[in-house]
């Protein structure tokens, strides 16, 4: 059952912690001294996360909906169970059914200067009938000196699953056309964007949008280093980073993005992915987790 905004005021009368309605979807707020983090409980998306002293890091669309007619355009959307296309119903929509219902609020806590929320999505009835398999996925939001996003999968049937994931996230950066991407040299990708043509980074990523890659087998970190941070992305559980930026054309073919606002966004996405797929036995539980944090570089205020 999904709470209503009064339900959820009595269930977690925290310090810092804040609910309210924007259009039709609930957003909780969490604030404590090392910044805010916002997420609607549709799609378990993050839709804000400022450091302290700092400046918004998330890149939501000016035109995301928050009716729940469709995911919010921008944050942290969870693809799950699949990534991209569905890998044998192509009329599945993309990126898996997690984004698309509302989650449940299991537990938040504030302990000392750390706040964690933890949401939670199990198979009913809507997801059987997209998915004929039990599970429970769950995400918990750590807000401490960083930003930590574990997305924690169970496996409650009895066959052996395939899943590809991802944490989607869509960073806000100063102009999208001059961004380095370090971490990502050396590494095997799937260029989406030149047709599914694979190749070597040779050199740090210099974005040029459109861009849309899938790197394999990156365990790392990636940074994007924008013009007056950097912004680092450490993972675990996660062998996976996409590049994403749909740049002018593509801007224009989606409804939800302004046309000119390509340039404010990158997507550098924790996953595992196309050849990084991987499995779930019965009984079985994998966690992926992005931890995000910031570098003011030298002479920012
Ligand atoms: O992660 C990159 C990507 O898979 C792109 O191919 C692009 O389509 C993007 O995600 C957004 O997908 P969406 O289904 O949210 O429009």
């Amino acid at each position: 059952m999904i709470d209503t905004l009064i339900t959820l005021r009595n269930r977690f009368p925290l310090p810092g912690v804040h609910f309210h309605q924007r259009d039709r979807l609930v957003v909780m707020e969490l604030t404590n001294a090392h910044g805010s983090v916002s997420i609607t409980p549709m799609g378990a998306t993050v839709i804000g996360y400022t450091p302290e002293g700092g400046e918004e890091m998330i890149w939501v669309s000016d035109t995301a909906r928050f009716d729940g007619s469709r995911p919010v355009r921008g944050g942290i959307p969870v693809c799950w169970p699949w990534f991209g296309a569905h890998p044998s119903e192509p009329e599945q929509k993309a990126h898996g059914f997690a984004r698309h219902r509302p989650w449940e609020i299991e537990s938040v806590a504030v302990e000392g200067d750390i706040t964690r929320a933890i949401l939670r999505l199990q198979a009913d009835e809507a997801t059987t009938r997209i998915w004929p398999h039990d599970f429970v996925l769950r995400l918990a939001v750590t807000l401490d000196v960083t930003l930590r996003l574990d997305l924690m999968a169970e496996n409650r049937s009895n066959e052996t699953w395939r899943l590809s994931e991802a944490l989607h996230s869509y960073f806000r950066v100063q102009d999208a056309r001059d961004i380095l991407v370090d971490g990502l040299d050396g590494l095997k990708y799937w260029d989406k964007q030149q047709g599914g043509i694979r190749g070597t980074q040779t050199s740090p990523l210099r974005v040029r949008p459109p861009i849309d890659r899938v790197y394999f087998d990156h365990m790392g970190e990636a940074v994007i280093n924008d013009t007056r941070r950097r912004i680092h992305i450490d993972k675990a559980g996660s062998q996976t980073t996409v590049v994403w930026n749909p740049g002018p054309d593509g801007a224009r073919g989606i409804d939800d993005i302004p046309d000119d606002a390509w340039t404010d966004m990158l997507c550098v996405e924790t996953a595992n992915a196309i050849d990084n797929r991987y499995r779930l036995a019965p009984g079985e539980r994998h966690t992926l987790s992005a931890t995000i944090h910031v570098e003011r570089t030298a002479g920012t205020p």
